[in-house]
Formats: structure tokens, sequence, C-alpha cells
């Protein structure tokens, strides 16, 4: 276990820096972490308007992957958004031959941007994100969002978040993160494993960010590669992000969205 090698995210590329690849590699750099990046898809985007993405083709990310991993040891992945079913299929097959070798993986099972704009390709995209790489994840850290389109389950309370990260659970991951849960002036995040659960709450802020996912799931990462248990990785990565957000309240830089990092 420790820091020895990479980490190494697998996400999408936003020109920007605010989301994606670019944003996991200052989180990761700022831990003080040797990290690389692998695009899945490249997203044409600013702080204002998301304009579309394509995936990179399937040769490239499976020969991207087997290139960097057959050259260094990897301590952590984070994956996060994938686009297509070819390419999640991929990564799949990439985890179930490699897992063994690395410590921890997360995933960001990202389904949507802030802008609105949908970032997967089909419904077959789903099945497969379920079947071929949650079995392989240490810890999966949806939003209230895509945990309600990963378990086909409504949440219309805060209790009904057990059911859905049992669910979640069910599909082979370690532990389940669901991230923002509002109430009128608290936002909840809520840890749940088999042998525990318990929610963080934190007071909402005024400002407009995205990559905030991106962020913690490589923060959280970034903690556990550093030796910290789940649940207290989980509650430094988010007390880290909230920090940084809050800093990045008083610039307020960037159009519709600001930029955090
Ligand atoms: O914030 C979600 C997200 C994740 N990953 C990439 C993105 C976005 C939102 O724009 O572009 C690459």
């Amino acid at each position: 276990m420790g820091r020895k090698g990479l980490v190494l995210s697998i996400a999408g590329f936003d020109p920007t820096g605010g989301a994606g690849v670019l944003l996991d590699i200052k989180v990761f750099n700022l831990f003080g972490l040797k990290a690389g990046g692998i695009p899945s898809t490249l997203t044409l985007q600013n702080t204002s308007l998301f304009q579309g993405w394509e995936p990179v083709e399937g040769k490239y990310l499976e020969k991207a992957l087997e290139l960097v991993s057959s050259d260094l040891p990897i301590d952590g992945i984070k994956i996060g958004m994938i686009g297509t079913p070819e390419n999640a299929e991929i990564i799949g097959k990439f985890l179930k031959r490699e897992r063994k070798k690395i410590s921890w993986v997360v995933l960001d099972p990202v389904l949507k941007a802030t802008l609105n704009y949908n970032l997967f390709s089909s419904s077959g995209f789903i099945r497969i994100l379920k079947t071929n790489i949650f079995p392989y994840v240490d810890v999966v850290t949806p939003n209230v969002y895509e945990a309600e389109t990963l378990s086909e389950k409504r949440v219309e309370k805060k209790e009904d978040l057990f059911e859905i990260a049992n669910r979640l659970l069910n599909l082979g991951t370690k532990a389940v993160i669901i991230t923002g849960w509002e109430s009128f002036h608290f936002i909840w995040d809520f840890f749940y494993s088999p042998d525990n659960s318990f929610f963080l709450k934190k007071k909402k802020l005024a400002g407009y960010f995205h990559g905030t996912g991106c962020a913690f799931s490589s923060a959280l990462l970034a903690y556990l590669v550093q030796g910290f248990k789940i649940e207290e990785a989980f509650k430094k990565a988010k007390n880290w992000l909230y920090f940084k957000l809050k800093k990045a309240e008083k610039d307020k830089i960037g159009g519709k969205l600001w930029l955090f990092l």
C-alpha cells in the first residue's frame, strides 16, 4: 500500500480545466501525488455553455491504458465521465485484468453536466457501467440525480437514500457516497457501506460551481491512497472541497459557473 506509483484519472477533457481530467490532475497535484490522465471523451465547453462532446476512439483508450499500466505502478484510479458503452466495456476489461495490482478504484458515475447536457450516449451505457465496472470499484460517488438514475428509484425523502445506496452496493462496490441531497439551508452527503452509514451536513454555499463532483472524488482517492480509512477519507475530502469552494466564492472567476482550482 502507499504512494510509490501513479494515480490515474480516466475522465472527460474539459478545456477550461473546470471539470474532468484536468481538474482531477490539479487535485492530485495539490495532494503531492504523481498523477496521470487518460481522456475518455473530448468536450466542447466553457464556463457558460456546453456545446457537446465526442468519445475518444476505443483503440486509443485501450492502448493508453495498456501503455501506462505496463510501465508504471498504479496506486489508484479515479474514473469520471466515460460516455459510451464501447469505452465502458474497454475500461471494464482493463479493470478485470489489472484490478488486483491497483490499491484503490473510485468511480464518479457522471451522467449529466451541471449545464444540463447528457454525458452518456445511450441507455446501453448505464447497463455496461453497472455490470462491467461497478464490481471492480471500491467507492462510487453519484450525486442524487445519478443515484436515482442508476438505482431506478426516486428520492422523495432523505431516508430513501438508504434503499438507493443499498441497491448500488449490491452491484458490487464496497461503499457508496451519495452527494448533494438538499434541504432548505443545508447540503447532505450520505455514506453507506455494509458496516456503517451516516450523513455529513454542510451549510449551502451561494456560489455556482461545476466540477465539484470530480474534485471531491479525486480528493477522496488522494486520501485513500495516503492510507486513510474510507469514512475518514470521505470526511476529509468533503472538508477540503468546502474550504476550496468558500475561497473561490470571493473570486467569482468564470461565466455562469465559477472555477475553484
Ligand atoms: O461536472 C460534471 C462533468 C464531469 N466531467 C466532465 C465534464 C463535466 C461537466 O461539464 O465536462 C468532463
